[in-house]
């Protein structure tokens, strides 16, 4: 079957530049800053893009590249089979930690999701779907997502969303910090919407990621029975900005209803 040829490159292509990343750990890396003084971008990060683009021009030479460090093409639609990558997603992790990084990659057909990887180098715990036939860690299936209540919820936040900050009323998001158990910030998007494919976190709540942040994620959470949307509750738009709310399907309606007015703030 044709997914499953093309799954099964994506993986074995992952899992090298996992290999790569590791191998750079002792060297000196060049780092480089994009839109401000902490967004940063390392020689690993171009690197680990090309790799993916040789490797899918050669063997998939009709299906499109869409990269977080603009190595592939330029797309303004999402037609045919395009791959959408984040060669390296928690680049200042990996740069002050050399840990809780991932791969992510996507791979889509005419704007819907078909496969999801995302592949935490270091712990090589590789999370995988194909479109209808559930969602793996490594070998392990996972099983759908149990509702939890919001006091008991741990939620995946970074911090900088309850301070002041351009996209979102500081005080918005300070009552659903108090109501849930607890929040965690790991740094990386795709590592934080893996794990709430896997039931390690209950959602992942996010002002600003670009597409190569969810596109392999969203695949994924759609096979456990899990809610991916902005935090409006609108659909998430694969070629533009969004924020991002993902989590098991009754604290999503709970949360939107209850902390977000529906959607309207
Ligand atoms: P990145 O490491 O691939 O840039 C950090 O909280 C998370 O947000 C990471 O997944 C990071 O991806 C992502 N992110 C998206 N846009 C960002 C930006 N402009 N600056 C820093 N991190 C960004
Ligand atoms: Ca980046
Ligand atoms: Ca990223
Ligand atoms: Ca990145």
């Amino acid at each position: 079957m044709y997914w499953v040829e093309i799954d099964n490159y994506a993986k074995q292509w992952i899992k090298e530049a996992g290999t790569r990343i590791k191998k750079s750990f002792d060297q000196t890396l060049t780092i480089e800053t994009k839109s401000n003084a902490n967004d940063l971008v390392t020689d690993m990060d171009k690197d680990t893009e090309q790799f993916f683009i040789s490797k899918i021009n050669e063997t998939f030479p009709e299906h499109k590249i869409l990269g977080e460090e603009g190595l592939g093409d330029e797309l303004e639609e999402l037609k045919g089979i395009v791959w959408i990558i984040d060669p390296i997603d928690g680049t200042m992790n990996f740069v002050h930690q050399q840990r809780n990084f991932a791969i992510s990659v996507g791979v889509y057909e005419d704007g819907v999701g078909k496969i999801g990887l995302i592949y935490d180098v270091v712990h090589d715990e590789l999370y995988h779907a194909i479109e209808g036939n559930g969602a793996y860690m490594n070998d392990l299936r996972l099983k759908p997502l149990k509702e939890v209540p919001i006091e008991e919820a741990v939620i995946g936040l970074n911090s900088t969303w309850v301070i002041k900050n351009k996209r979102i009323d500081s005080n918005l998001l300070a009552p659903l910090v108090k109501a849930v158990r607890g929040t965690r910030s790991y740094g990386s998007a795709a590592m934080e919407m893996a794990y709430v494919t896997a039931g390690r976190l209950d959602a992942y709540i996010t002002l600003r990621l670009s597409p190569w942040d969810f596109a392999a994620g969203l695949v994924l959470i759609k096979e456990v029975g899990g809610v991916a949307t902005t935090l409006n509750g609108k659909p998430i738009n694969l070629l533009e900005q969004n924020s991002v709310f993902i989590s098991k399907p009754g604290f999503h309606q709970a949360v939107l209803k209850e902390f977000l007015n529906n959607g309207e703030w």
